[in-house]
């Protein structure tokens, strides 16, 4: 199955970075990103936002990377190696986010920002202090190109329990009120339904993308591994449909390769490519 055009040997390839936390278990955060950037031939720089102590049964805590050290490893690849296009994950306070979106606003260009406003682990452990909400919705979003919440993270948001097709559009159109070019509502944690149809808005027109669900109980790092990919293809050039097209079909190939870890939940896999592509 092919997905992006790979670099010839020798040549540059695109560049992408991550903002985002560690994860010691390796299942999520700037793991699973640089796991996805690379499958997909991609160079990929990173800011280190927080190192999260965690295995596959929870996260035990984490430590803040301080704000100018954030913010200096961003400003150090973009003025030397250059940002294509990029993604925040786990930004852990309002602080944090203040320095990340600042910094963003001083860099050079129109560079593409993928959003995932992450929250909370899959286990429920906080990643973010409750206080920073509010930086979320309106430091961060206006500087989007595209947000990327799940469910939860859309009622923390935007206080909209998405339940049918009709609230997700509700929550669409909030999300696109705070700022971002364009408003990904991700229907994979409507358990209930079959499908995991996500809709992307951008103030206009609605996109539906409808992909077979794929239960596993191996998704760590599910929302970083689409943004991610996302990131990638905008780096390629696509427009935001097209590159949440196709991350799509990246993340479902993942989920479908997903392995048990530890004792509690495994990740998904981004290194399927090793096993069925030479
Ligand atoms: O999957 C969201 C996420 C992002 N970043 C880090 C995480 C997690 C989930 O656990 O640990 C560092």
């Amino acid at each position: 199955m092919s997905f992006l055009p790979l670099t010839p040997p020798g040549q540059t390839p695109h560049r992408v970075m991550t903002i985002a936390g560690s994860d010691s278990g390796g299942g999520a955060g700037i793991q699973a990103d640089l796991r996805t950037f690379a499958m997909l031939g991609l160079h990929g720089c990173v800011a280190v936002t927080a190192v999260t102590v965690q295995n596959s049964v929870g996260v035990k805590g984490f430590h803040e990377i301080p704000v100018d050290v954030i913010a200096g490893q961003i400003e150090a690849v973009a003025g030397d190696i250059g940002i294509e296009a990029a993604k925040t994950g786990m930004l852990a306070s309002a602080e944090i986010i203040g320095a990340v979106a600042a910094t963003w606003r001083g860099l050079d260009g129109d560079i593409p920002l993928v959003v995932d406003p992450v929250c909370a682990s899959m286990h429920g452990d906080p990643l973010l202090h409750p206080s920073a909400l509010d930086s979320v919705r309106h430091d961060l979003f206006p500087i989007a190109t595209l947000v990327t919440p799940n469910l939860d993270e859309v009622r923390l948001i935007t206080g909209i329990e998405v339940v049918d097709p009709a609230s997700q559009r509700d929550a669409a159109k909030a999300l696109h009120a705070l700022g971002p070019r364009w408003a990904l509502v991700k229907g994979g944690h409507l358990r209930s339904s079959a499908h995991s149809p996500d809709l992307l808005y951008n103030g206009t027109d609605f996109y539906e993308f409808d992909v077979e669900r794929v239960d596993t109980g191996h998704d760590h790092g599910a929302g970083d591994t689409l943004a991610a990919a996302t990131t990638c293809a905008l780096a390629h050039g696509y427009t935001v449909p097209d590159a949440v097209a196709f991350a799509k079909r990246w993340i479902t190939e993942c989920l479908r390769a997903a392995y048990p870890l530890g004792h509690g939940h495994g990740p998904v896999n981004a290194l399927f490519r090793l096993q069925h592509e030479s």
